[in-house]
């Protein structure tokens, strides 16, 4: 069951300079950065509040550290902006597993490794209405 809006996916040219602009505009802190060289994105984690399943909504900051990858070639054809949107669940394999059985191409057979250390799998945006979605199962919940 999805039961949070675990972070929305911001694609930014250069990651020192956004997570400024968060900061001196919002007040929001850098909660967490890493470099994710299966997905091509140095990121940077901005907590904004707790959820009531005992997760965190986040807003995440992605630099691409290669051209060819997907945040890399997003940039490229439309400049920076909102890249995905990513719900939280307890069981990634169960949800990604009915969500494929509703038609919704699944891109991952299995989820792979996101930011801190949590389990990630993505639908297609032409099977969203447009919209790049990741299904997100945090390392405090397996
Ligand atoms: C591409 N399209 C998008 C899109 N990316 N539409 C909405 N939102 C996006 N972010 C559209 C394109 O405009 C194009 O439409 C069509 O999808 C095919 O795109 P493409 O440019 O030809 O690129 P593909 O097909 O090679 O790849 C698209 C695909 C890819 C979504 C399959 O980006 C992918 O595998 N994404 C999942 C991984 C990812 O995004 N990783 C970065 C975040 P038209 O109409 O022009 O044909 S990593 C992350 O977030 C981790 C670290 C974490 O959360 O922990």
């Amino acid at each position: 069951m999805l039961t949070r809006i675990d972070h929305i996916g911001i694609a930014c040219f250069d990651l020192d300079k956004t997570v400024e602009f968060y900061r001196a505009t919002y007040g929001f802190e850098v909660h967490h950065t890493e470099i994710n060289e299966e997905q091509g994105v140095r990121e940077a984690m901005l907590k904004i509040n707790e959820t009531s399943d005992g997760g965190a909504s986040y807003l995440q900051l992605l630099e691409p550290t290669r051209e060819d990858s997907a945040v890399g070639k997003w940039l490229a054809k439309n400049g920076e902006g909102v890249h995905h949107i990513a719900f939280g669940t307890a069981d990634v394999d169960a949800d990604a597993a009915g969500i494929r059985g509703k038609g919704v191409r699944v891109l991952y057979d299995e989820p792979r490794t996101g930011s801190m250390g949590s389990r990630i799998t993505f639908l297609h945006p032409k099977d969203c209405h447009g919209v790049l979605t990741e299904l997100v199962t945090s390392a405090t919940e397996h």
